[in-house]
C-alpha cells in the first residue's frame, strides 16, 4: 500500500487463526508499513500466528500473551510492549466471548453468570484495555473494536452478545470522550457476519449469511479483508476527525428494513 501507517506500533488482539478478523486487519494494516504487536490468551493462537508470521513473510512482531479477563495480565501485557517499543500508536481489539450456552434459545433464560462473563470479556476488557494502552500513546493515536448489528437490534441467538456489544458500543462513545484530549480516538467497526472460529458452531451462523446474499445492497459477504482496510481507515490519520464512531463495513445490511 502507501505507507499510511509507517512508523507506526500497533497492538492486535485476537488473532485465533487466518481466518480471524484480526487476521485481516493485521495484513492490512502490515501492508499500509505499521510494525505489528501482537497478543493472544491462548497458547494455541500464538502458534497458529506465529506461522501466519512466517507464511507472510512478516517478521520482527513482538507477540505477548494478554488474557483480557484478568486485570494484572492486561497490565502486564501493556508494560512488557512498552518495554520493547516504548511509544505505540494504535490498538486493535477484536476479542469477544459467551457461553455456547447462551448462544441460542431465549435470551430471557440467560444465567448471571452467563450475563457477566459476556460483559467483562467482550465489553469490559476495552475498558481496561484503553487503561492501559493509553499510557504508551504519548503520541496520540487510534483505538478499534469489533461490534456486530446483533448491538441495534434483535438477532435470532446473538442474545447475550448483543448486549454486550450495545455495552461496548456505548463504552467507545464514553473511551472517545476521556482520551480525546489526548489525541486518542476510539472507534468501532461493525461488521457482517465472517466465518471465524468463533462463529464455528454457533446455531444460526449460516441463515445469517444466505440473508446477506438476498437483502444487502451489495448483494455479496464481506471478508475480514474488508473489515481490515476499514479498520486501517480508522486507526490512520485519513480518520484523524473521526472518534465515537460505528462504521458499519456489511454491504450495506444494516440500513435495510
Ligand atoms: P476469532 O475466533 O477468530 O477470534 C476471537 C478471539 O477472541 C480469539 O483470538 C480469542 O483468543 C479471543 N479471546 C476470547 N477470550 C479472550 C480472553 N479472555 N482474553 C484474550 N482474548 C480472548 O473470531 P472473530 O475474528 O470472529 O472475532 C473477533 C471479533 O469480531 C469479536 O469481537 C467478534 O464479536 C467480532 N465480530 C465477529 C463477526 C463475525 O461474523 N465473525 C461479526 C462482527 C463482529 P484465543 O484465540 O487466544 O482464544
Ligand atoms: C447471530 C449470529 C450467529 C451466531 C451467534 C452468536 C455468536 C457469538 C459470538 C461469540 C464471540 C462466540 C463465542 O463466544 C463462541 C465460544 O462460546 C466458543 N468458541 C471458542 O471458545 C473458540 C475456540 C474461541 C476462539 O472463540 C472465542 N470467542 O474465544 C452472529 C453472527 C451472524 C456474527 C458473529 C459470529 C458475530 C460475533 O460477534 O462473533
Amino acid at each position: 500500500m502507501n505507507g499510511l501507517m509507517d512508523g507506526k506500533n500497533i497492538v492486535v488482539m485476537g488473532v485465533a487463526n487466518n481466518r480471524s478478523i484480526a487476521w485481516g486487519i493485521a495484513k492490512s494494516l502490515h501492508n499500509a508499513g505499521a510494525n505489528l504487536i501482537f497478543t493472544n490468551r491462548q497458547e494455541r493462537s500464538k502458534k497458529k500466528l506465529e506461522k501466519l508470521l512466517n507464511e507472510n513473510d512478516i517478521h520482527d512482531s513482538l507477540l505477548v500473551s494478554c488474557d483480557v479477563a484478568d486485570d494484572e495480565s492486561i497490565k502486564a501485557a501493556f508494560e512488557e510492549i512498552g518495554e520493547h517499543v516504548g511509544v505505540i500508536h494504535g490498538v486493535v481489539h477484536s476479542v469477544a466471548f459467551a457461553d455456547r450456552d447462551d448462544l441460542n434459545g431465549d435470551f430471557i433464560n440467560t444465567s448471571r453468570n452467563g450475563y457477566l462473563l459476556a460483559q467483562d470479556i467482550s465489553s469490559y476488557s476495552l475498558v481496561a484495555v484503553t487503561r492501559e494502552a493509553r499510557k504508551l500513546m504519548t503520541e496520540g493515536g487510534g483505538i478499534v473494536t469489533q461490534t456486530y448489528l446483533g448491538a441495534e437490534r434483535v438477532v435470532k441467538n446473538y442474545n447475550v452478545m448483543g448486549v454486550a456489544k450495545a455495552a461496548l458500543e456505548a463504552s467507545v462513545r464514553y473511551l472517545a470522550e476521556d482520551v480525546g484530549p489526548a489525541g486518542i480516538r476510539v472507534n468501532a467497526v461493525s461488521a457482517g457476519p465472517v466465518r471465524t472460529l468463533s462463529a464455528k458452531g454457533v446455531s444460526g451462523f449460516n441463515d445469517k449469511l444466505s440473508v446477506i446474499e438476498e437483502k444487502a445492497p451489495l448483494r455479496r459477504h464481506i471478508d475480514h479483508d474488508q473489515v481490515g482496510d476499514a479498520t486501517l481507515f480508522l486507526l490512520s490519520e485519513m480518520a484523524r476527525g473521526i472518534t465515537g464512531e460505528v462504521l458499519h463495513v456489511d454491504s450495506g445490511f444494516h440500513i435495510v428494513a
